[in-house]
Formats: C-alpha cells, sequence, structure tokens
C-alpha cells in the first residue's frame, strides 16, 4: 500500500513535468522565428565559360557582387567534349556539388577522380593548384550538369597546403525536419544534422527538396552572408515566390530564411551562407588575392613554376588531352 502511494505520487510528479516540458516546447516553437527578407532576385543567364561549356552565373556578375566569401557560383552544363581543361588557382576553395552525370578531375601532383551525380568535391586551392576538370560521356551525350562555388580564403590561409574533401552522395547527411522537407548538408548545420565538412571560412551549404504544401525554417547564422539558388518548383521565401535559376540574396538579420512550397511540383534550391570576409577581393581568373602586388606576385609564380606551382612545369592532364 504505501509503495503503491509513493509510486502514484512519482507517476503524478514526473506527468506535471512532462507537461510542463511539452507547454515549453510549444511556446518555443510558436515563438518569434523572425525570417530574414528577400533582399533581391536576380535571374541567372546562360553564357559561354571554358571550352564549349554553359553556365548560368549568379554570384561573380556584375549584378552581384561584394557578397563576401563569396565570389563565384556556376549551375554549369557541359556535354561530352567541353570542359574545364588544365588551369591554374591560388586563394580561392572551389566547390564542386554534381546535380546529374559526372565530372573527372586530374591535378599536377596525380589527385585524380571522378564525382557522380550528388557527390561533392570541397577544393581549397591555398597557394596554388593546376588541375583540369572535365565531363564524362553519357549516354544520348546528355550534359553534365552542376554548381561549382568560389569561396574566398581568409588572408591568412590564402597560401596555404593545398587539399581535398570529397564526399559520395550516400556520406551526405540528411535531415528530415518533417515528411515533406529533406534537407542535404553540403556543410555546416541543419536541424543539428552535421557535415563531416572542415571550411576554413564558415560556409552552410544546403540542397534543399519540398514537396508540395510543406514547410520549413532553416536556422542561419547571424549576420553572415545568405543567398539561395533556386532549381526547380516554385518555393516562397519569406512570401517572395521564385521560379528556377535565380538568386535569391536575404537580408543579414533575422534568425534564419522561412520557406513554403505552394506550387504543385517538388521545390529544390541550395542555402549558401557564410561568415563575411573584412579584405580586399582582387581577382585575376583564377587568381583571388588581396592586393594587387598579389596578384602581380601570383602571375610570376605561376609562370616561373615557383611557390606552389612548381609542378606545374611541364605538367599536361591526361584527361584534358583530347583538347589539344
Ligand atoms: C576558370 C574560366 C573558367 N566555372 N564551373 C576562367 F572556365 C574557369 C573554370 C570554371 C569552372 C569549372 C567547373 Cl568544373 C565548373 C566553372 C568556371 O574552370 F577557373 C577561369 N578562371
Ligand atoms: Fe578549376
Amino acid at each position: 500500500m504505501h509503495n503503491i502511494f509513493k509510486l502514484s505520487i512519482f507517476i503524478v510528479i514526473i506527468s506535471i513535468l512532462a507537461i510542463h516540458h511539452l507547454n515549453k516546447e510549444k511556446e518555443e516553437n510558436m515563438s518569434s522565428f523572425t525570417s530574414r527578407t528577400v533582399q533581391k532576385v536576380v535571374k541567372a543567364i546562360e553564357q559561354s565559360e571554358g571550352v564549349g561549356a554553359r553556365v548560368r552565373r549568379t554570384i561573380g556578375t556584375r549584378h552581384l557582387r561584394n557578397l563576401s566569401p563569396f565570389l563565384m557560383l556556376d549551375h554549369f552544363s557541359v556535354p561530352y567534349g567541353a570542359g574545364f581543361p588544365d588551369h591554374p588557382h591560388r586563394g580561392q576553395e572551389t566547390v564542386t556539388y554534381m546535380l546529374d552525370g559526372a565530372f573527372q578531375h586530374e591535378d599536377f601532383v596525380g589527385h585524380a577522380g571522378r564525382i557522380e551525380t550528388g557527390d561533392l568535391q570541397w577544393m581549397t586551392a591555398g597557394k596554388g593548384i593546376m588541375h583540369s576538370e572535365m565531363p564524362v560521356k553519357q549516354e544520348g551525350n546528355k550534359p553534365n550538369v552542376g554548381l561549382q562555388l568560389w569561396v574566398d580564403l581568409p588572408e591568412k590561409y590564402k597560401l596555404s597546403e593545398p587539399r581535398y574533401q570529397e564526399l559520395r552522395d550516400k556520406d551526405i547527411p540528411r535531415a528530415n525536419p518533417n515528411p515533406e522537407v529533406e534537407i542535404k548538408v553540403i556543410s555546416g548545420d541543419s536541424f543539428g544534422v552535421k557535415s563531416p565538412v572542415q571550411t576554413l571560412v564558415g560556409v552552410w551549404y544546403l540542397d534543399v527538396r519540398m514537396q508540395p504544401g510543406g514547410k520549413v525554417e532553416q536556422s542561419l547564422p547571424e549576420n553572415w552572408t545568405t543567398f539561395i539558388y533556386t532549381l526547380t518548383g516554385t518555393p516562397s521565401f519569406n512570401g517572395r515566390t521564385v521560379d528556377p535559376f535565380n538568386t535569391v540574396v536575404l537580408s543579414t538579420s533575422g534568425d534564419g530564411i522561412s520557406v513554403e512550397n505552394n506550387g504543385t511540383e517538388e521545390a529544390r534550391f541550395v542555402v549558401i551562407s557564410g561568415e563575411p570576409l573584412n579584405q580586399r577581393v582582387v581577382q585575376h581568373g583564377p587568381f583571388v588575392m588581396t592586393s594587387e602586388d598579389d596578384i602581380y606576385k601570383a602571375m610570376l609564380d605561376f609562370s616561373s613554376n615557383s611557390n606552389g606551382f612548381e609542378r606545374a612545369k611541364n605538367w599536361r592532364s591526361e584527361i584534358g588531352k583530347s583538347m589539344y
């Protein structure tokens, strides 16, 4: 009898605690998530790049500059026979994410590989990389499609050792905040799901798919530069509905972004957010430094095969040979 009494008291206390906890959670959920606002929407127009390749450039055109740490985002579509043969890089990271098809890669230290649909290559060029990025032949000569993002490096890491982080589609974690929403966490964090990618400057890169009727509030780091690039469907960002192939620049204040899919198709878009760097951007093609002097040094180092470009001497990629 005594024990049953004790047990009852115990259960009552636990229930009160549980109800209190649930109420608090409900309050938090309903509490003010303030969405960032849409500042600018810019349609990405196709242009030629590399050798026979087509890109929709979003960041990095005159309409979209000063989005530190981001330098460029190209939505590329490349048939077999075209590509980006032997070229150098210094001072940035190039992040290549395949949407359809495959790309081969080969660099001047012998690093080579292939990324396929859904795979990621996060390349830190640092003091110097020379490489070739070429598409793979597909059935019916279907183009190879993906996104390449260029992230600026903080001044102190401009001349760091080059490094690669490569992840297969299956090794990129997913968050499922609700049944209508799947978020692939390429870098950063979504609903507590964290990517294993390490970045030298804070970057969150999320590939979001939303079924019709889906809603989500994605948190974003305070004051980071954030933009969205739309791929399919007609998602609405803080109430603004956007078609495919648009870059949506968000305000810097607010807890994150509210998105709804009020359309009839799946909506797919990438959310890219980064810690702004307080430094100059001086760019000459694939060399990105913080002064004209350092650009001059990069060109000199490249042409004299020194200070990171030693292996560029007489190097020709195997995969780029068909282009010469
Ligand atoms: C480059 C011209 C280029 N966008 N998207 C000049 F074409 C390139 C370059 C790329 C590139 C490569 C891939 Cl795989 C995807 C891209 C431009 O390689 F770096 C300079 N400077
Ligand atoms: Fe490149």
